[in-house]
């Protein structure tokens, strides 16, 4: 790959917005909004991206944006579905954006069913690794050995895995993203835009003071994760069909770990444990991957 980011910027996102500077995840929402164009409502649950989001008349969106409540932001985007569908507008977009707190915890429920009822939106989930807007907390996606808020001495237990928890809801599409290729975000975003029914996007969002990174390295903390395999870039279509993309580098885990501050109290074993870990998830990820049907 060049690094060239491959894709039209019709302005859906201004500048002026009041992310962290070098936030990826304001970069991610710049490529995934213009990658959905101007026919899209958003649904944003209370987030960093509410905050990025701003309210009316200040949004830097430039689209309507409906602020939601944090455990029924999905429902809420199934409503708005319905509301454009009973108005003749079947064509206009869905964008349910909430954080990982939202998704992989308070916001489960309501997601849940959606997925199972097979609710015509498209969520994406921006995946920091805790509750980061207010003021870095442990969430269920956080994974184990980090420091955050209220595990200072690194949580315990691991990370949930959400890809598998909605591949089993059979919803048409799943994917992982990373802001280190922002082609490959763009492509999985065009790809579900053009699919029907509850689509999924999770993207990794290295976050400055929550992971403890310099403003000028959220990319390359990300590029890490998926080069240490710490977060797989996958797709899941219809819950059975797995494609893994290996990385065309691979770095080991300890890279990516000890670029950040939360890991910083990490000895050699535990180290080691994590590496098991990722190592452990990828083979999984593999036997899927072999085992799909063609
Ligand atoms: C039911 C409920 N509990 C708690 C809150 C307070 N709250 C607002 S945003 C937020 C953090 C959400 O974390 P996440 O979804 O991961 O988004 P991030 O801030 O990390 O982008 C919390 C706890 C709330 N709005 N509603
Ligand atoms: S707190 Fe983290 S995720 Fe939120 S805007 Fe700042 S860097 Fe981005
Ligand atoms: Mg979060």
């Amino acid at each position: 790959m060049d690094g060239k980011i491959d894709y039209r910027d019709d302005g859906l996102f201004c500048s002026g917005h009041v992310a962290c500077g070098g936030c990826a995840e304001a970069l991610s929402l710049r490529v995934i909004l213009n990658t959905m164009g101007p026919d899209t409502v958003a649904v944003v649950s209370p987030s960093c991206t509410a905050v990025i989001c701003g309210g009316h008349p200040m949004s830097s969106l430039k689209i309507p944006v409906f602020h939601t409540t944090i455990e029924s932001a999905a429902a809420s985007a199934a409503g708005v579905r319905r509301a454009l569908r009973a108005r003749g507008k079947v064509d206009t977009n869905v964008l349910c954006l909430a954080g990982d707190g939202g998704t992989y915890d308070i916001g489960i429920q309501a997601l849940s069913s959606v997925a199972e009822r097979n609710e015509d939106i498209l969520y994406i989930c921006f995946d920091n690794e805790g509750y980061m807007n207010t003021g870095g907390q442990k969430s269920s996606s956080t994974p184990r050995g980090a420091a955050t808020g209220s595990t200072p001495d690194g949580k315990r237990t691991r990370k949930k895995n959400m890809i598998e928890i909605m591949a089993a809801h059979r919803i048409p599409y799943i994917a992982t993203a990373s802001p280190s290729d922002l082609n490959d975000l763009a492509a999985k975003v065009e790809k579900a835009k053009a699919m029907r029914g509850t689509r999924m996007i999770i993207v990794l969002i290295p976050c400055l003071p929550g992971w403890g990174l310099a403003e000028d390295s959220s990319v390359q903390t990300a590029r890490l994760a998926v080069q240490s395999r710490a977060f797989p870039l996958v797709e899941i279509t219809d819950g059975v069909h797995y494609r893994l993309q290996t990385p065309e580098l691979c770095s080991p885990l300890a890279d990516y770990l000890t670029s950040q501050k939360r890991y910083r109290h990490l000895d050699a074993a535990e180290m080691a444990r994590l590496q098991a870990d990722v190592d452990t998830d990828w083979s999984m990820l593999q036997q899927r991957a072999q085992i799909s049907p063609a």
